[in-house]
């Protein structure tokens, strides 16, 4: 059996390894290989399923060496590596992506046609691991892409949920959450490495003790633990040999676990406690932006940042007897303060258990960790309870503690006499309720802090880290947001992606500034009707879908006006859903009005518990049936709600669509990313300065972005004067119309309770400024549906959207981390023998 073969021509075929091949006729024989001797059907018995799995399987056969000849490369040359940490990766179907990165794509549809098999439809068998909620974990998944197709070596930690984020249904207008059982199947993207096993202690207590020589030490006496066992996901670079690795945590119960219990013949309860260590990964907590302060959840964020850093120390001390050289190997981005424990948990292990003295241990720590923020609102940063810290994990309170007097210390000395600042700056938050404040120690603990938009980043300077930014004003810089094209244009739009590629060539999947020659192409005839063409088929496949999922029939000539993202108050739905409204009213009082014919697009999920996210849903969904089932109005206007808005979901959305919502209120939206995968694939935006649209709207120039509403700045003016909605309410007559026509169960069937909750938040608090947007809202809208009657000029400015999107490459902040904050370099795999190259 041949390692590694020689494979130099067609002729030598016959010779080529089944399991690296890249020939068609090759895999096409591992194709029906994999079939027979893994999944143990043969063509005529094998379900979709089985003929996605074995094409998975000759994927990823293909993968490993290149994979492990990395891990090789990167143990020989002893490199620098990115640990990036994370509670989430939103990493969507494995699948299309691994073969376009390994560069299979078309002799798999190849060899697949041949058996008259459809690629795309094996695609679609994959269920996909929604490990994530929302932008973090599909921004954490766009990292991972482009660390690896910029050959920079890095791994990847967090936690193999074994439910990732629920399965959303609509029944009756309203959410309905199912649990998503995705390793049901099998899952062919994964190898587990028990041999890699770790332990992870919980509670007990600690105790003081003299070592023989004479010092004095701290160990910490758990009453249990838990083991973590590490599952590899490869990580293939675009078009290159390296593939990386993404490490998964799933917890299991220790074999000894319980051994008193179960002799003295309680034999369930030992079973039970073993049910209840391997908890801990079960499942994800379905929040987006919203703080959960559950013992579960903290016992999560500790489980897999200890898992991680225990392996980070294993593999450096393989090819290190000291840590004289850890903060020059090993750097530690942390994705939000989620794993901020691991400051502490460092701390542990580096002073208790490889006995470093604290001053080296501290110096270690900060320079290795950097830490992102991915928010401004205050409901969403993590504090824990004193207490229930402190019965989880009993050293790392100490540790806090000890972090935090040092720390004051050095406040006092620079800001001598200010208790106010040494309040706002502890660790600890005072109060009848004490508690552990992780953003401060995730700024404590730091070199580096970053913001996700230029905008996200000044606030946070200004306002919500304000105190840190005095202190050390260098630890601060932005890395806007970015997404990788090779998921969210060439897998998802590809035939947008086949135009550009045959005008500007391949270069803009590596470089996405490249996609800015197509700006000279902006006036050539035969370019516009194919970009015109590529839309209208676009819209055509959404159109299918909605009437095959939804049973409505929507005009695919017709403006697709979208928002899809997680509900959320602050990303303001309910404007849209005001604007929608207010189309119908004016249709109601005036049947023959002339209004641009659009079809309204939502998706997203809300978090179970969020009451009012989830009346925000039934109220969608109240309107789409009035307005879909008025013959009045359902000419010119449909409104459709997609359930279980993911990934997969989103790369069928983003390429059909003509206007892209993006109206959170000014201030609360730290970047947006579907802002940029929209714009991207030529969708004009219309939306608020706030996050990275203002970036977007720089990039793509004023005239190509409807811009609306108040200003951060206004904003906070606004609430500080004294806001009052009711004014708004009282002042303006659509609005009023609105409201009352809501009110009096204009979209309940006559209820006038059902939204009651809803309009009584905006009447009478309206926190994230609907009412005070509305007017603004309206007129800008206005200016869509002018600029969508001139279809020559919207098409213009469909390109140059695309054309001047470039920027907003996550292989562009990869590049700023790798510079700014991680100093890491790329380290080129080089092919360990000579392969064929597919064209
Ligand atoms: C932000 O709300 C941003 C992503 C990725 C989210 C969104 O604006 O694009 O992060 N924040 O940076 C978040 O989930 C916990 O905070």
């Amino acid at each position: 059996y041949q390692k590694h073969p020689h494979r130099t021509s067609e002729a030598a075929v016959q010779i080529e390894d089944d399991r690296t091949g890249m020939n068609v006729e090759t895999l096409r024989r591992a194709f029906l290989d994999n079939l027979y001797y893994i999944q143990g059907k043969d063509l005529q018995l094998a379900t979709p399923y089985d003929l996605y799995m074995a094409l998975s399987y000759t994927v990823r056969d293909r993968l490993l060496q290149r994979w492990l000849h990395t891990q090789e490369v990167y143990l020989q040359q002893d490199v620098r590596s990115v640990c990036y940490l994370s509670a989430e990766y939103l990493l969507g179907r494995q699948l299309g992506n691994a073969l376009i990165n390994v560069g299979l794509y078309e002799q798999a549809r190849a060899f697949l046609k041949e058996m008259n098999l459809d690629l795309r439809d094996l695609m679609e068998q994959e269920i996909e691991p929604g490990l994530g909620n929302g932008g973090l974990g599909r921004l954490a998944a766009c990292f991972m892409d482009s660390l690896a197709s910029l050959e920079i070596p890095a791994i990847g930690y967090g936690i193999r949920y074994e439910f990732g984020i629920f399965a959303q249904s609509i029944r009756d207008g309203w959410q309905v959450e199912q649990p998503d059982r995705w390793l049901r199947y099998g899952n062919p993207w994964e190898i587990p490495r028990p041999e890699y096993l770790v332990e992870v202690k919980f509670g007990g207590h600690t105790e003081g003790y003299i070592d023989p020589a004479g010092q004095y030490r701290v160990s910490w006496v758990n009453d249990r633990s838990v083991l973590g066992t590490p599952y590899d996901y490869p990580v293939p670079g675009y078009r290159n040999d390296t593939v990386n690795t993404l490490r998964l945590w799933s917890a299991r119960a220790t074999e000894d676990f319980n051994f008193q219990v179960f002799d003295s013949g309680d034999f369930a309860r030992a079973v039970a406690d073993k049910t209840y260590s391997e908890n801990i990964t079960k499942v994800l907590y379905p929040n987006d932006n919203t703080y959960q302060g559950r013992e579960l959840r903290l016992e999560q964020q500790y489980f897999f940042v200890s898992c991680s850093l225990q392996d980070i120390i294993r593999r450096y001390l393989s090819y290190h007897s000291d840590f004289e050289s850890f903060a020059d190997k090993v750097t530690l981005q942390i994705n939000d303060t989620h794993p901020s424990i691991g400051i502490a948990e460092l701390m542990r292990l580096l002073v208790d258990e490889y006995l470093v003295g604290w001053d080296k241990a501290w110096q270690i720590t900060r320079r290795v960790f950097a830490y992102t923020n991915h928010t401004l609102l205050s409901e969403a940063l993590e504090r824990w309870p004193v207490a229930l810290f402190g019965n989880l994990l009993p050293r790392h309170l100490e540790i806090i503690y000890e972090i935090n007097r040092r720390f004051l210390d050095e406040v006092r000395e620079r800001f001598p006499e200010d208790e106010g600042r040494i309040a706002r700056l502890s660790l600890i938050q005072e109060g009848s309720q004490k508690q552990v404040r992780m953003a401060n120690l995730a700024c404590v603990g730091s070199h580096a802090i970053n913001g996700v938009a230029q905008l996200h980043t000044e606030l946070l300077k200004k306002d919500v880290l304000a105190d840190f930014y005095a202190l050390w004003p260098e630890k601060f810089t932005n890395v806007t947001n970015g997404v990788t094209p090779r998921r969210f244009l060439l897998l998802s739009n590809p035939k947008l992606a086949l135009l550009l590629s045959e005008r500007i060539g391949q270069d803009w999947l590596k470089d996405l500034d490249q996609i800015g020659r197509i700006e000279s192409l902006v006036a050539d005839p035969a370019f516009r009707s194919a970009w015109q063409q590529i839309k209208d088929d676009n819209k055509r496949d959404l159109a299918e879908y909605i009437l095959q999922f939804n049973q409505i029939e929507v005009d695919p000539d017709s403006l697709f006006d979208i928002q899809v993202k997680r509900f959320h108050e602050y990303k303001r739905q309910l404007l849209l859903a005001f604007f929608i409204v207010t189309l119908y009213n004016r249709l109601k009082r005036q049947p023959d009005l002339e209004i641009v014919p659009r079809t309204f697009i939502f998706g997203g999920k809300s978090a179970p518990g969020y009451a009012m996210a989830k009346l925000i849903i039934k109220f969608i969904n109240s309107v789409a049936r009035v307005v879909n089932s008025d013959p009045q109005v359902s000419r010119h206007l449909k409104v459709v709600f997609l359930a279980n808005y993911n990934v997969s979901l989103a790369q069928r959305i983003y390429p059909a669509c003509d206007l892209s919502e993006q109206i959170s209120t000014a201030g609360k939206e730290a970047s947006g990313t579907s802002n940029m995968k929209f714009a991207l694939n030529g969708a004009l935006t219309i939306g608020t300065l706030d996050g990275a649209n203002i970036e977007i709207r720089e990039k793509v120039g004023p005239d190509n972005f409807f811009l609306f509403g108040l200003t951060a700045q206004q904003v906070y003016d606004l609430k500080a004067r004294g806001y009052n909605p009711r004014d708004y309410y009282d002042s303006n007559a659509e609005l009023r119309e609105v409201v009352d026509r809501i009110s009096a169960g204009g979209f309940s069937g006559g209820d006038t309770n059902l939204f009651r909750p809803l309009l009584d938040s905006l009447l009478y608090r309206d926190d994230y400024l609907v009412f005070a947007d509305y007017q603004a809202y309206i007129d800008c809208q206005e200016q869509v549906s002018q600029a969508f009657r001139d279809r020559e000029r919207w098409l213009t400015m469909s390109i140059l959207n695309s054309a001047r999107m470039g920027y907003f490459s996550s292989d562009r902040s990869i590049r700023e981390y790798s510079r700014n904050i991680w100093q890491s370099e790329p380290v080129p795999v080089e092919p360990e023998s000579p392969a064929i190259r597919p064209a």
